[in-house]
């Protein structure tokens, strides 16, 4: 069994998608172990994306991120990081397949709906920063 981070960004909070995101990673068999509805402060955000610091649409990422609320999420399954990323689709929605959220949901990177952890490490460090406390933890 493995955890993820998953974490529905503005544009899907309030586009009013949020059940029907998490009614595909229930239907596929994900365990939704917490949830937190929250508005992300550039705070965490520097941390949770430190490794676009120095990109030039680090700013504007910012600014899209905190122009609403966000709901952060822990799901458990068998190898979910994968599973969650493969269902996701690619960073990019424009290059996302029909069927994965981004491909259904989303035309632009800059909007992409859903963020979900992209290795077991990230999704326990992720899982500490957005969920910290005893339903998130092991
Ligand atoms: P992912 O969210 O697929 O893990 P990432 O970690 O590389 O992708 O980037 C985090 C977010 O930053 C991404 O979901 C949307 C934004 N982003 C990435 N590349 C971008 C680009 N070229 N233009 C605009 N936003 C971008
Ligand atoms: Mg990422």
């Amino acid at each position: 069994m493995e955890r993820t981070y998953l974490m529905i960004k503005p544009d899907g909070v309030q586009r009013g998608i949020i059940g029907l995101i998490i009614h595909r990673f229930e239907s596929r068999g994900l365990k939704l172990l917490g949830l937190k509805m929250m508005q992300a402060t550039e705070e965490i955000l520097a941390e949770h994306y430190a490794h676009l610091k120095d990109k030039s649409f680090f700013p504007s990422l910012l600014a899209y991120m905190t122009s609403g609320p966000v709901v952060g999420m822990v799901w458990e399954g068998s190898q979910a990081v994968s599973v969650c990323r493969t269902m996701l689709g690619p960073t990019n929605p424009c290059t996302a397949n029909p069927g994965t959220i981004r491909g259904d949901f989303a035309l632009i990177s800059s909007k992409n709906v859903i963020h979900g952890s992209d290795s077991v490490e990230n999704a326990e460090k992720e899982i500490q920063l957005w969920i910290p406390g005893k339903n998130a933890q092991k």
